[in-house]
């Protein structure tokens, strides 16, 4: 049985009279967000709403509606503290600039912008993906702070907040996952330079992102906190708009090369390791457990007579098999072991200061669990047995390793299938 954690929707509210307008959002919301918009057709309808349960996660906004003065509605939604998107037919420019000075709302759409569907759901994914992004604030003034934590907080991210350099640097060593630091040049204790030559020693550009604040007139800033190692930077006096879009393009570059990296190194099916990053580590773990004496023990599995799954009950029948197989593998090893898909149907487990005894022991379990797995597939219950070739101890290479493992599993082949092989020390 498996602990589900069912998670309940995110309610939208809808304020909007056009049918149209309203019927069309509605729907995207449901079907590329799985958000619960929750529809008022009038000012009334909205506050109605509102006094029931105030908790939604956001609202889309019509400054126009039958019953209300324009712009009524914004107050009603800002009242109840739930972040508004703002939707207008025309371009005003005296609005604009009312809607971008209060920091409480989070952005505004024109009702007749292309691609404009496509823009709202956009901005509430990123909305959604923010609430797990932390983001470390380092400035001196309490007003510029104190805007700058209002704009980042109505776009979801979690706020830490610093005074001076110093006290950012003890922030984001004590806070690993913050994602991105803010911070201003001139601040007392430990200025923004000095903060970004501490943070660069200890985080990388990709893991740690920096935005730094320079004041107008002073162009040599921002190409020094450049060249020093910040990911951006902006320059003073800003709107929370460009704060906003500069934020959320760094996060996003940060994300690609994550996911780059990722696809690099790991298989897309199973998401265990490729054979190129057990190349390129296994030869690090192998060079660095000799210079120390330290045992290491690698294992071959491959699935006995995996072809037939395929033949029975289909190609993704045999992709769950193969998936289930990587977990298990997966929850029986150690973190700093590496569990690679080697090929097709074929695994490798390095297993690090583990002996020929450790790894017989381990490799024993691992069979059996994986000769008492059960994977359901559709209405049917799969299961699947392997051999497992070790090879433990001091040999010449890592591929003199490989090629001896893989020798023990051809005999485990040989031996009659799901079975363990591997040659004690003498
Ligand atoms: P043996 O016990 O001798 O290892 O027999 P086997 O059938 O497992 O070995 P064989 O090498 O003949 O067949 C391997 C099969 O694995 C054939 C191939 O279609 C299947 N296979 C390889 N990669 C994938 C995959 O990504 N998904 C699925 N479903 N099947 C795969
Ligand atoms: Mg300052
Ligand atoms: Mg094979
Ligand atoms: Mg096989």
């Amino acid at each position: 049985m498996y602990n589900q954690i069912i998670m309940k929707p995110e309610r939208i509210l809808v304020i909007e009279d056009s049918k149209f307008y309203m019927t069309s959002i509605t729907k995207r919301l449901g079907n590329v967000l799985d958000c619960q918009a929750v529809c008022a057709a009038s000012f009334t309808q909205a506050r109605d709403l509102l006094e029931q349960d105030p908790d939604f996660f956001a609202a889309l906004v019509d400054l126009q509606l039958p019953d209300a003065d324009a712009g009524q509605a914004l107050d009603l939604v800002l009242s109840c503290g739930v972040p508004p998107i703002v939707l207008t037919a025309d371009y005003d420019n005296d609005l604009r600039e009312t809607l971008v000075a209060d920091h409480r709302v989070v952005d505004y759409v024109f009702k007749q912008q292309a691609h404009g569907f496509q823009y709202i759901t956009d901005l509430i994914k990123r909305l959604m993906r923010n609430r797990g992004i932390k983001i470390a604030i380092a400035e001196d003034s309490k007003s510029q702070r104190y805007k700058l934590k209002r704009i980042l907080e109505t776009h979801k991210f979690q706020v830490l907040e610093a005074g001076d350099g110093d006290a950012a640097f003890q922030l984001v060593k004590q806070t690993p996952d913050v994602k991105l630091v803010i911070t201003d040049y001139n601040m007392p204790v430990v200025d923004g330079f000095e903060l970004l030559t501490m943070l660069r020693r200890k985080f990388h550009k990709e893991h740690l992102g920096i935005i730094g604040l320079s004041a107008e007139g002073n162009s040599g800033l921002s190409s020094r906190f450049l060249k020093m190692g910040a990911n951006d930077f902006l320059t003073k006096p800003f709107g929370p708009e460009e704060l906003v879009a500069r934020v959320n393009q760094n996060l996003e570059m940060m994300e690609m090369l994550d996911q780059l990296k990722t696809l690099a190194i790991k298989d897309p099916l199973t998401k265990l390791y490729n054979r190129r990053y057990l190349f390129d580590e296994g030869e690090k773990a192998f060079h660095e457990c000799r210079k120390c004496h330290k045992p290491l023990s690698i294992a071959m599995l491959d699935i006995d007579h995996f072809k037939k799954v395929n033949d029975e009950h289909g190609h993704d029948a045999g992709d769950a098999v193969l998936k289930a197989i990587s977990e298990l593998l997966i929850k029986n090893t150690r973190g700093s072991d590496i569990v690679a898909r080697y090929g097709g149907e074929e695994f490798c487990v390095l297993a690090a200061e583990t002996d020929a005894q450790g790894a017989g022991v381990l490799f024993e379990k691992i069979r059996k669990r994986i000769q008492d797995t059960r994977v359901p597939f559709d209405d049917k219950t799969l299961s699947a047995t392997v051999s497992i070739g070790i090879a433990s101890g001091h040999f010449f290479s890592l591929a003199d390793m490989l090629r001896h493992a893989d020798q023990m599993l051809y005999a485990a082949k040989a031996g009659g299938r799901n079975k363990v092989m591997y040659e004690m020390p003498v």
